[in-house]
């Protein structure tokens, strides 16, 4: 309960803030784009990870204030690497709250306009369980928010509920492959298989494909092996504040 009395002043206080994760090219290990994840520095325990205070702030309601300071935070980071590595996008994460909002639209236009960003700049990253969720209304939403060249990516894909099915209905331009798989990859060929099935299916529907969680050489070498096109993952880059993400934009010579 206190906690709550917290959360509701971090948004207003500035105690929240973001950390950048590259998501490179396979082939070339360039920054295609770079995820935002939230962290809390609080008061009196410190730094605190999204598990510590998401699931409260998706109870209370404060997920919302929450998304629409990481959309507009997130935007604003884009539009300040634009000149280093100008086709570089940003992704966000999306709560099953927010995007059950007919305003979600307005925030993300406002938030891109606001920053100098194209629309397709940005992607939203959506979880299977928030999509399953997800009303008529909801993929009218997403349609649109398609249409104005915003991106949209299915998030740790591959470890909600028929994903088959809405995979025909949902207006997404990428999948991530959740890390559950990519962290299996090794030693169990049933992992193997279905990132190999996954990377097929995303192909067979033009969608790019992003492996996630890639932490060592013989993942890296795997993921690369299927045709994978991007990946994520301490292999590549930690989430780092958006100073230390400039740096790794900067082009090689
Ligand atoms: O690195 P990590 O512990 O940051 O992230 C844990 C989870 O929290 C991820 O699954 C991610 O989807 C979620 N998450 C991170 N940042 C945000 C955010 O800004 N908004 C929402 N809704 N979820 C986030
Ligand atoms: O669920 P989502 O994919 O949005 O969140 C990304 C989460 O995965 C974050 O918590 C991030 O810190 C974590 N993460 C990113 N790269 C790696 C990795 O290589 N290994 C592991 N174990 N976690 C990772
Ligand atoms: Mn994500
Ligand atoms: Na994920």
């Amino acid at each position: 309960a206190e906690l709550i009395a917290d959360l509701r002043r971090a948004v207003d206080e500035k105690q929240l803030y973001l950390e950048y994760q590259p998501i490179v090219d396979l082939a070339t290990g360039t920054v295609r784009s770079a995820e935002a994840l939230v962290r809390w520095r609080h008061p009196r325990l410190g730094p605190l990870t999204p598990a510590r205070f998401l699931p409260l702030a998706e109870e209370t309601g404060l997920i919302l204030p929450i998304d629409r300071w990481v959309i507009h935070e997130a935007c604003r980071a884009a539009g300040a690497w634009r000149e280093r590595a100008p086709e570089a996008t940003v992704a966000v994460n999306i709560s099953a709250a927010h995007l059950r909002r007919p305003d979600l639209i307005a925030t993300v236009t406002g938030a891109t306009a606001g920053a100098g960003l194209a629309p397709r700049a940005l992607t939203l990253e959506l979880t299977e369980s928030a999509l399953i969720e997800g009303s008529d209304a909801v993929l009218e939403r997403l349609g649109q928010l398609r249409e104005l060249g915003i991106r949209i990516a299915i998030d740790d894909f591959g470890t909600g509920y028929s994903s088959l099915s809405y995979l025909h209905r949902i207006p997404a331009t990428e999948l991530k492959i959740d890390r559950s798989f990519v962290a299996r990859l090794g030693d169990d060929a049933r992992a193997y298989a279905t990132v190999e099935m996954v990377t097929r299916l995303a192909g067979a529907f033009d969608l790019a494909v992003v492996a996630e969680g890639v932490e060592t050489e013989a993942q890296h070498a795997a993921v690369t092996a299927i045709g994978c096109v991007h990946g994520q993952g301490w292999r590549y880059g930690r989430p780092v504040a958006l100073a230390e993400l400039l740096t790794a934009l900067t082009p090689a010579e």
